[in-house]
């Protein structure tokens, strides 16, 4: 008797780069998510993006790859470690490109609230967007909505620049919800007031977040998570992080990178300034002046067709439990693991040195 083979024909077609190092690549949050576990709750989020930074660092040197770092901790002269350029590995085998985050969500972690994660993606050479560290103001949402994209015949498409109800109305009826019944994740600072003033306005609901948006537009492609969109600016890293998440979820990501002076309000001269500072290296990355607020979807954050996105929570978050430390290094985690084949693995992990003294528990 025949069975129809969805698990083998999808790890069949999964490239190389998730076939052979997607586990390296969940042991690199675990990694950095222990580190970072330590320093929950020492309102220190400084120490603890540093300690998390390392162990990334160091677990990474050790794999078998030629990688860049093409999203990483800051220029070269900012950040030591990690930082956009610097390579990773041990320099023998696939080129590859690399988006990191170590600690998203620092504060969260000093302040031991929910919702920090330590990011990693990983796809082939040219996979990966080259972009400056400033941010990226988006709309996140999931893969029913790419559909509905996809099938409906007037051309309707999530759009940053439409007004928010418009955008609301698509979402509700991809998702056949009322528009009431949407929730709509936003970071709860000054320069999103107006957005979710109006989202509120339109009918929907918003839930305002202190920090780590990235997490919650991974969630906008698992039903029933409660997040069904996701908008703001934020930093444009985490954006090209999202994106490598959702190209194996099907959802989608639109928006443009701005300079956080501008979507701050800050005045003409703060904008004119910081805009002076990031000319040179927008341009070095091969972005001129005209093309910054170009609109950039999933493909243009991550054109890579080999991506790989592990995430591990330090904190407790969404389905997935906090990185729990038993004494002497022992830890346990929860972990997502995601690639562009489509299949997605949530993984709890244990690292428990004397088996006989803590046997594995479920
Ligand atoms: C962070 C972070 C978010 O945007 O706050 C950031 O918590 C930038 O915003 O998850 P601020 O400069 O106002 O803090 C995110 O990194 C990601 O989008």
């Amino acid at each position: 008797m025949t069975h129809p083979k969805t698990a083998e024909e999808m790890i069949a077609a999964a490239g190389p780069i998730e076939k052979n190092l997607s586990l390296s690549l969940l042991q690199i949050t675990e990694a950095a998510a222990v580190a970072a576990a330590y320093q929950t709750g020492r309102g220190d989020r400084k120490h603890a993006d540093h300690v998390a930074v390392e162990a990334m660092r160091r677990v990474l040197n050790q794999l078998d790859i030629r990688g860049t770092i093409k999203i990483g901790e800051g220029e070269r002269d900012e950040a030591p470690m990690l930082y956009i350029g610097e390579a990773v590995g041990t320099g023998n085998g696939p080129e590859v490109e690399i988006a990191v985050d170590p600690l998203e969500g620092t504060n969260l972690a000093a302040e031991d609230m929910n919702g920090s994660i330590a990011v990693i993606s990983m796809a082939e050479k040219g996979g990966i967007f080259y972009g400056p560290d400033i941010y990226f103001d988006k709309i996140v949402v999931g893969p029913k909505v790419v559909l509905y994209e996809k099938r409906n015949k007037n051309g309707e498409k999530i759009n940053i620049d439409a007004p928010v109800s418009q955008n609301l109305e698509i979402v509700s009826k991809a998702l056949d919800k009322k528009v009431e019944d949407l929730v709509v994740v936003i970071l709860d600072r000054d320069r999103h007031k107006a957005q979710a003033k109006a989202v509120r306005d339109a009918g929907a609901r918003v839930r305002l977040i202190p920090d780590g948006d990235l997490l919650p537009g991974v969630l906008t492609c698992f039903e029933n998570s409660g997040v069904d969109m996701v908008m703001g600016a934020g930093g444009s890293g985490e954006a090209v992080l999202t994106a490598s998440a959702l190209k194996g979820l099907g959802g989608k990501i639109t928006g443009r990178l701005v300079l956080p002076s501008a979507a701050n309000g800050k005045n003409a001269e703060a904008v004119s300034k910081e805009l002076a500072e990031q000319l040179p290296r927008l341009e070095k990355m091969g972005i001129p002046e005209k093309d910054i607020g170009k609109i950039r979807e999933t493909d243009d954050l991550v054109p890579g067709k080999d991506v790989i996105f592990a995430a591990t929570a330090v904190t407790d978050s969404p389905f997935m439990k906090g990185t729990k430390l038993f004494g002497g290094g022992d830890a346990c985690m929860t972990g997502l693991l995601i690639g562009s084949s489509g299949i997605v693995r949530v993984i709890q992990s244990r690292y428990i040195k004397d088996k006989e003294k803590k046997p594995f528990s479920i």
